[in-house]
């Protein structure tokens, strides 16, 4: 009996609709509460519209307009014709998103104050900024008095005979000072800004390219190193001094050799290895029993397409893309009846990913740092990336301490005015909770419970 309640319980938590991840995964690429976007400010918006209208918007705006409606009418030619992707939502879902939006009202209105007090705050900055240039001037000013004076003054006691400054000398050592807090600097940039490098790789051709790049950086940070030391310590130790005669040679065919062949070489093996590992990444069989996947990215978001049962994807066409076949999917295509849309991608660990990419408007870019995973996603040019995940969502929670920790998918091509808002949470957990997962999901075009109750 105990048990029986608990199920209910978790099963009520579950069917709650959580207006505020709806709101972020689907409305937030083109909506802000306070402010115009791709579409309007949604601040006040269930004062202007009764519940009745909100739903139907939602569920097909362009029916809505369509009919004739016209507040819809005027709404979609103010806004330039843009057409607002349907949702095939349960009523309660969409409550959910708009109960969430009237709670953020709140927030933005009670934000305001603060708001004014940081608008202040630019003026002062510009003050610290203007008073820092005038410090620079000051000090650059200070510096060249100095110089000259200490110029004038060494110049009048050699005309004396008497050398009091040893300039040859003082540049000499000032370059060995210069290489120093240049080399602290380095190192200090090193300390500062480490935690930002990629985090642990979850994939296993990400160790392939950790290892890449470490090799890349290591080598050519010891290269660094020595070069400089050379090029600050060989103007000391050969700085001009009495008695001491330069040796002079035009050129030296056996200095310029070495130094030619050297790096040459050196690069020429880092390319070769790095266009071998290239073709580890993207040129491996594809096994049998990988997950496929459609990412299907559009300004401002993106959309995930699973096979469905038959493994296969159902053909698409752009020419099929509408308001409510936002991806362009063929109905007639028997492959695409069970294909399904997810709204965040679920993998399962050691099992490989076929990541098929396809874009509908500008070029995109599918960009999964923990998988070490980046390609393109071009208009008309389908492109992928295989790869296999090798650390559930879970673990990576443990690895970093972050319990908040997800995967993510962002796009790391500038494509307009909400291309930060295209991401996607990625879910990576076992088997068995990954078939619980897909079993629960919506296939692309409706259900066919909903065709028929439509015919009654
Ligand atoms: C692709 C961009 C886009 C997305 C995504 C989007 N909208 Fe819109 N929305 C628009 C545009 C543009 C309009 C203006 C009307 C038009 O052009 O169709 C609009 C209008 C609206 C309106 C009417 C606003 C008013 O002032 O009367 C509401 C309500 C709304 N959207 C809610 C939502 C909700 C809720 C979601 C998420 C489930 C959502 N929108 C997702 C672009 C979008
Ligand atoms: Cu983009």
């Amino acid at each position: 009996m105990l048990t029986l309640m608990l199920a209910a319980t978790a099963y009520t938590v579950q069917a709650q609709p959580d207006g505020a991840a709806l709101y972020a995964n689907n409305c937030a690429a083109c909506h802000k509460i306070d402010q115009d976007l791709v579409g309007p400010a949604l601040k006040g918006v269930t004062e202007r519209r009764d519940e009745a209208w909100l739903l139907k918007w939602v569920k097909n705006s362009q029916a809505v307009i369509a009919g004739g409606d016209q507040y819809a009418v005027d709404l979609f030619a103010k806004w330039n014709k843009v057409a607002m992707p349907a949702y095939d939502w349960t009523d309660d879902e969409i409550k959910a998103v708009f109960a969430y939006i009237k709670e953020q009202e709140k927030v933005v209105a009670a934000a305001v104050p603060s708001g004014g007090g940081t608008a202040a705050s630019p003026g002062s900055t510009d003050g610290g900024f203007a008073n820092n240039i005038l410090i620079m001037l000051m000090v650059i000013v200070l510096g060249a008095t100095v110089l000259v004076a200490g110029r004038t003054v060494s110049a009048a006691y050699r005309a004396k005979g008497v050398q009091l400054f040893n300039w040859n000398s003082i540049n000499g050592f000032l370059f060995v000072v210069f290489m120093v807090v240049f080399f602290l600097f380095v190192g200090w940039h090193f300390v500062k800004y480490m935690k930002f490098t990629l985090p642990e790789a979850a994939s296993l051709h990400g160790v392939l390219i950790d290892r890449m790049l470490a090799i890349t950086f290591w080598l050519t940070f010891v290269v660094f190193i020595i070069t400089h030391i050379l090029l600050f310590v060989y103007a000391y130790i050969y700085r001009r001094r009495d008695g001491r005669k330069a040796y002079f040679y035009a050129d030296n065919h056996k200095l310029e050799f070495i130094w030619t062949i050297i790096p040459a070489a050196v690069l020429t093996i880092l390319v070769l290895y790095g266009t071998k590992v290239w073709r580890e990444i993207t040129q491996g069989e594809v096994s049998e029993e990988a997950i496929t996947i459609e990412l299907f990215a559009y300004q401002f978001g993106w959309k995930a397409r699973y096979t469905g049962a038959d493994g296969e994807l159902g053909a698409h066409n752009y020419k099929l893309i509408s308001a409510t076949n936002d991806m362009g999917i063929d109905p007639e295509d028997p492959k695409s009846t069970d294909d399904m849309l997810v709204p965040e991608v679920y993998l399962v660990v050691n099992k490989p990913v076929m990541l098929r990419l396809r874009a509908r408007d500008v070029i995109h870019s599918a960009y999964l740092p923990h998988f070490r995973v980046q390609m393109n996603v071009v208009p008309g040019m389908p492109t992928q990336f295989y790869f296999t995940p090798t650390m559930t969502t879970e673990q990576m929670r443990r690895s970093t301490g972050n319990f908040n920790f997800n995967y993510e998918l962002a796009c790391n091509k500038i494509c307009g005015a909400a291309h930060f808002n295209m991401r996607m949470k990625f879910v990576v957990v076992e088997q068995a909770e990954y078939d619980a997962w897909l079993a629960k999901q919506k296939t692309y075009f409706k259900k066919p419970e909903v065709q028929t109750a439509s015919l009654n």
